[in-house]
């Protein structure tokens, strides 16, 4: 079974590799979309702290991933589900609902988050040191 998975995976940490990781064993093949930078920063208003080239290089670099793209926009989930042929659509519990519109063209599974890490709270901490 085919998986996809989407993030921006800035400051990538261990809730990203948690959720890669279980996300992966769901199925047998993971295609993850890694966030462009300007989708970061029509979301949030600032630009990721590592830009995309980079952070692509880091998911494509674990084990488990076996193909990575750019997303580049939210509203083409369907496109890319279309395309990287996944057979089910796997993200983290803070988005629990929000991508259940896709369930006509595949599973929509939402695992639950590692607690008490996230990439606001990374850079709050080395602000601090
Ligand atoms: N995540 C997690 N545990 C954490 C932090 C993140 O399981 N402690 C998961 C999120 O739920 C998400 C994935 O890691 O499934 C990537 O998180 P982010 O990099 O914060 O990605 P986000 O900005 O939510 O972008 O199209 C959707 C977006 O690309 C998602």
């Amino acid at each position: 079974m085919r998986i996809i998975t989407f993030g921006t995976f800035d400051m990538f940490h261990i809730g990203h590799l948690n959720i890669i990781e279980r996300a992966k064993k769901v199925g047998t093949h993971i295609t993850v979309g890694v966030s462009s930078d300007a989708l970061n920063f029509s979301k949030k208003q600032r630009y990721p702290v590592c830009n995309e080239r980079d952070r692509m290089r880091i998911v494509s670099a674990l084990g488990c991933v076996d193909e990575v793209f750019l997303e580049e926009s939210l509203e083409l989930k369907a496109e890319y589900i279309k395309v990287h042929k996944a057979d089910c659509l796997v993200m983290g519990d803070d988005w629990e609902g929000k991508f259940d519109h896709l369930k006509p063209l595949c599973d929509v599974i939402y695992l639950p988050r590692t607690p008490a890490i996230s990439t606001t709270q990374l850079i709050e901490v080395v602000k601090e040191i």
